[in-house]
């Protein structure tokens, strides 16, 4: 009887509980298919995907949760965008496509950079070892012996769990469970130490606004500075050529 009422008082402080707001960065090499796995979790056909050029930020509710989701482009190039996504990110999804073995140490590098990472470290990690549809799609433990993920996530304290899944199996309801599985998990652990991820969120997005603050100020300094030297320049230039003119008066 006691458990019954400890188990009814249980349910309707959960259910009083506000939404909890949870932000997550979707990374990983270009084309793995980080927008179709979005556009799959938020109800849309995954086939319909352009590859993730910039950034896109999504936003839905996954049950007691309110999450963003910000789906990063992967190129080469466009990585070094990443790591502003970082201190406001409670965890991470990490896309993999096991279906390009020529990549995978490019994989693994990337991979490794992101988990080093010291506004990621430490911090819940979900690796989608996606395209298992696809022939010779490297499984499950290929994948984790390939990135070396075991090394990886020890050493950087990231609990971590993969899921072999595709994207484009399905969407909405019918979305691939590997995904939903993979996505209640992550929710689940950062849901777990919700108070202490949030507090070093804010600590560390707090510092990057000030960081980025100081490094505005830096540049308008710069270019005062340089402004300044030119004008001070071309003013002497004037004064030379009055002086030059003038000797021939
Ligand atoms: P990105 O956002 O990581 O760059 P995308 O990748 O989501 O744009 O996907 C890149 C391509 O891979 C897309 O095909 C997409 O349909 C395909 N893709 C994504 N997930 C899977 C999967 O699980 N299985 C298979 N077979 N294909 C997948 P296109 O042809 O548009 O380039």
């Amino acid at each position: 009887m006691f458990s019954l009422m400890a188990n009814c008082c249980n349910w309707l402080k959960r259910w009083r509980e506000p939404a909890r707001k949870v932000t997550l960065v979707m990374v990983g090499l270009d084309n793995a298919g980080k927008t179709a796995t979005v556009r799959g979790i938020q109800g849309d056909n995954p086939q319909d995907v352009a590859p993730t050029v910039g950034f896109s930020k999504v936003d839905l509710k996954q049950g007691k949760f309110e999450v963003t989701i910000f789906d990063l482009g992967g190129g080469k190039r466009i990585r070094g965008i990443w790591k502003n996504y970082y201190s406001e990110s409670h965890g991470v999804v990490f896309v993999v496509d096991s279906s390009d073995v020529q990549r995978i140490q490019e994989t693994r590098e990337t991979m490794a950079e992101v988990l080093q990472h010291p506004r990621i470290a430490g911090k819940p990690v979900l690796v989608l070892a996606n395209k298992q549809d696809q022939e010779g799609a490297l499984a499950e433990a290929d994948i984790i012996e390939n990135l070396s993920l075991e090394k990886l996530v020890n050493e950087n304290k990231c609990l971590c769990q993969i899921e072999p899944c595709s994207a484009v199996l399905g969407y909405g309801k019918k979305l691939d469970k590997s995904i939903k599985k993979g996505l209640n998990w992550l929710l689940s652990n950062i849901a777990k130490d919700y108070e202490a991820i949030t507090e070093r969120v804010q600590k560390d997005t707090a510092e990057q606004r000030a960081q980025e603050e100081q490094d505005k100020k830096e540049r308008a300094e710069r270019v005062r500075q340089i402004r300044e030297e030119r004008s001070e320049e071309s003013s002497l230039q004037q004064f030379k050529k009055v002086l030059f003119a003038r000797m021939f008066i």
